[in-house]
């Protein structure tokens, strides 16, 4: 491969008078920005322990009351791309929330697409475009981009869930706003009720949903037994997973960003394939070790951690007796629908 000039090469002059009018030599920066091979990521494989997040979590609801914070999170930020730019990956946020008893996080909606996966406590519901959904331990809920949200807690103890958003993709393309609102009205919760059994869709006058995001509530419960089922019935089938689908449409639940939960069978260990798409990985029960590359994390129960694209990732299930069940969020349906999708050996 050729070396390719420098900028110290050119006179500083010349340079100077690039600077002046706006422009800059691409040879200088052009393997910078296309390197060999592959991507140079800036996405570090890191991994966030719930033991440590969760006492801070507590403090900052001790330190700062709801109404100043409208929304009460620790972001997980990747050190890779600097603590500032809250991102786990190129495209994916995480949070964590903590919302007391009593509390209210009011009404907004905004351009980057939510998915909350709930860790601990109950009595917490998420109001979604009118829509009532009940947190529960593993549910996941959808609060897709536009779609009016809020949140309230009528339970007794701390309700904490981890936040997936697209917002590092939305923010980059400077496409990221919120709007605020009042109290939402409410409609019967018939989401997760309607779709109450995979291959039977709702249709009341011989019509499909016309709601773009028709499921916004995707019960833990179902979501494990679907595993379960799969386990059981293809006790040769390597992954044991279930994607989180539209159920009108059989796509993504979700625009840009993909989810998944994972069973993996007492004492498997299962090697992903490598992927372009970078990965987050979080237990809802269980422990796994999550191998990416050279590192090797051990995820307790409700720990999360992310690993870039391009990486080969092994997960083996710390237990021989017990299965281990993860969530997984990606950049799947993002690299699909942009055609950079790739799988390697
Ligand atoms: O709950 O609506 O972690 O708007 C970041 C932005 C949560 C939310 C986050 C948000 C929310």
């Amino acid at each position: 491969m050729n070396e390719l000039g420098r900028l110290e090469d050119l006179p500083a002059d010349y340079v100077a008078a690039l600077t002046a009018q706006n422009l800059v030599p691409l040879w200088p920066n052009l393997r910078g920005v296309m390197p060999a091979g592959k991507p140079a990521p800036n996405t570090r494989a890191t991994h966030w322990p719930y033991a440590a997040i969760r006492p801070l979590l507590i403090q900052a609801g001790e330190l700062t009351p709801i109404e100043k914070a409208e929304r009460r999170v620790l972001v997980l930020a990747n050190p890779g791309h600097g603590l500032n730019k809250m991102q786990a990956s190129a495209a994916m946020y995480l949070g964590m929330q903590l919302l007391l008893p009593g509390e209210w996080a009011p009404a907004h909606r905004h351009t980057p697409n939510a998915v909350r996966m709930v860790v601990e406590g109950e009595g917490a519901w998420s109001t979604v475009d009118g829509e009532k959904c009940k947190m529960l331990r593993g549910d996941l809920i959808l609060t897709p981009t536009g779609l009016w949200h809020e949140h309230g807690h009528d339970g007794k103890d701390p309700v904490i869930w981890l936040d997936v958003l697209d917002l590092p993709l939305v923010y980059y393309m400077e496409a990221s706003y919120h709007v605020n609102g009042g109290r939402q009205p409410m409609k019967a919760d018939h989401g997760e009720l309607s779709y109450a059994r995979g291959g039977l869709l709702p249709s009341p006058v011989f019509q499909p949903s016309s709601k773009a995001y028709p499921m916004l509530r995707y019960p833990w419960a179902d979501a494990r037994a679907a595993l379960e089922s799969l386990a059981k019935n293809q006790p040769e089938q390597q992954a044991v997973q279930v994607t989180y689908a539209n159920p009108q449409t059989g796509a993504h639940a979700e625009n840009i960003l993909g989810f998944y939960a994972l069973m993996l069978r007492p004492g498997q260990k299962l090697t992903l394939p490598t992927r372009s798409p970078a990965m987050v990985f979080h237990v809802i029960e269980g422990a796994a070790k999550v191998q990416v590359e050279e590192q090797n994390f051990l995820l307790a129960e409700a720990d999360t951690c992310c690993a870039p694209g391009y990486t080969s990732v092994t997960l083996p299930n710390v237990s021989a007796s017990q299965a281990a069940f993860l969530f997984i969020a990606d950049e799947t349906p993002l690299h699909q629908k942009l055609g950079v999708y790739e799988t390697r050996d």
